[in-house]
């Protein structure tokens, strides 16, 4: 089965690059243990082997929570998949398979679902360090973030990108976080 891989781990402010064995072969991260957090995270072009519904972004059969996540662009197993109910508030959340979002709702919570991130090509930094999937202009995860959860450990601001939150995306001069690992 299918488990989490070395760039595809719930931890802060990562953006989940395809992870790609030879023969290309992409593969999603699982969360099945006790309680783990997603915060400012960006899961995109992640898969699953075994058929529909398997969780090809994320699998969730423990305790999960997201924040400011993005799950998006799963080429098979669908976006989130949790065979229990998330645990703690999952809020502004951004996950674009509307029939796999783990049980989050479009609309509550501050939770998008079933919407297009935008998401451009994977960049690498020019000073180094892991790559990230930049939100294009129309994004609707720019400055749909919570502040609170960006100025909180462990995300302290950061970008994958290394631009400081929050940042004002969308020209209405008030900064706000954006959803996923990019800023
Ligand atoms: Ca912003």
């Amino acid at each position: 089965m299918p488990i989490c891989s070395g760039t595809s781990r719930p931890t802060r402010g990562t953006t989940a690059t395809p992870f790609q064995p030879t023969p290309a072969r992409l593969i999603r991260a699982q969360f099945s243990k006790t309680w783990q957090y997603s915060t400012n995270a960006t899961f995109a072009r992640n898969s699953a082997i075994g058929g529909s519904a398997q969780g090809g972004g994320i699998r969730n059969d423990g305790q999960a929570t997201f924040r400011n996540t993005i799950i998006a662009n799963s080429p098979s197993g669908g976006d989130c998949v949790s065979t229990v109910a998330l645990s703690g508030t999952n809020s502004h959340n951004l996950i674009k398979d509307n029939m796999n979002a783990c049980g989050l709702v479009n609309g509550a919570n501050s939770n998008k679902i079933g919407l297009d991130p935008v998401l451009g090509t994977l960049t690498s930094p020019s000073g180094g360090g892991p790559p990230y999937f930049p939100l294009l202009s129309g994004s609707l995860a720019i400055d749909a973030g919570n502040n609170a959860t960006c100025a909180a450990a462990p995300v302290n601001n950061q970008s994958q990108n290394g631009v400081p939150r929050p940042q004002d995306g969308d020209g209405d001069r008030v900064a706000v976080c954006d959803i996923g690992a990019y800023e």
